[in-house]
């Protein structure tokens, strides 16, 4: 069965006047999500529609129409800054956010949680998608078993076309998988459990100026893997 989104029950009941927040936290809060960034308002503050660890965003950033309501635009130096949360270092997990990027024919980065610094300590980072110079997807993975070599995820699909694009990251436990537009766009095999830490996250850059440019989106976080179908419906 496919999975749905939207219009269920539950967001039906999100319009009574007594339950808190918006028809899309309903759903995301039903399926799990743990982290819901929508980027709209106005302000420094980035609110977690979810959770408690909002963000702030560093960095002279303006909002734009974005995806669905306001997002934030990245000018190749700024970027948001998400409280960490002990579920960010969940074992499996997915990530996700909607991106509109420009073909800088840079690198460029759509999160970060590896630290303040770069390069950062080792063993370290358990999240991490950048855009290559050719536009496609790439993130580096760090074990807890430093014997294993980090693990240098590909993808092969064009996402700094100057075009909308659903991007996420879905880690099982076994398997750390890039998807784009709902389909799947790299996949490698997981040696073992990924480093942990409890660093924030950073959407649009990593320390260093390596950073976005143009507009990101409707960031999702949920502590588990969500299936292929699940994925491909994301709000
Ligand atoms: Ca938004």
């Amino acid at each position: 069965m496919k999975a749905t989104w939207t219009l269920g029950l539950v967001c039906l009941m999100a319009i009574v006047p007594l339950v808190a927040g918006g028809c899309k936290e309903a759903v995301l809060k039903a399926k799990g999500a743990k982290g819901y960034w929508a980027f709209d308002g106005s302000g420094a503050t980035v609110v977690n529609g979810i959770g408690t660890n909002h963000g702030q965003v560093q960095g002279d950033l303006a909002r734009t129409e974005g995806k669905d309501g306001q997002a934030v635009a990245f000018d190749g130096k700024g970027y948001v800054r998400i409280d960490t949360a002990p579920y960010l270092s969940a074992p499996a997990y997915t990530f996700a956010a909607w991106v509109n990027l420009s073909n800088t024919g840079d690198y460029q980065y759509i999160v970060w949680r590896g630290g303040p610094d770069f390069p950062e300590m080792t063993q370290c980072r358990n999240l991490d998608i950048w855009v290559t110079m050719e536009g496609t997807l790439a993130g580096l993975l760090d074990y807890k078993n430093d014997a294993e070599p980090r693990l240098h995820l590909v993808g092969a699909a064009t996402v700094a076309d100057g075009k909308w694009h659903h991007v996420a990251l879905v880690n099982d436990g076994k398997t750390a998988t890039f998807y784009v537009d709902g389909k799947q766009d790299g996949q490698d095999t997981l040696a073992g459990p990924l480093a942990d830490n409890d660093f924030p996250l950073w959407i649009g850059a990593r320390p260093g100026d390596v950073a976005a440019t143009g507009v990101i989106d409707e960031v999702i976080f949920f502590d588990r893997a969500l299936t292929p179908d699940e994925v491909a419906a994301m709000p």
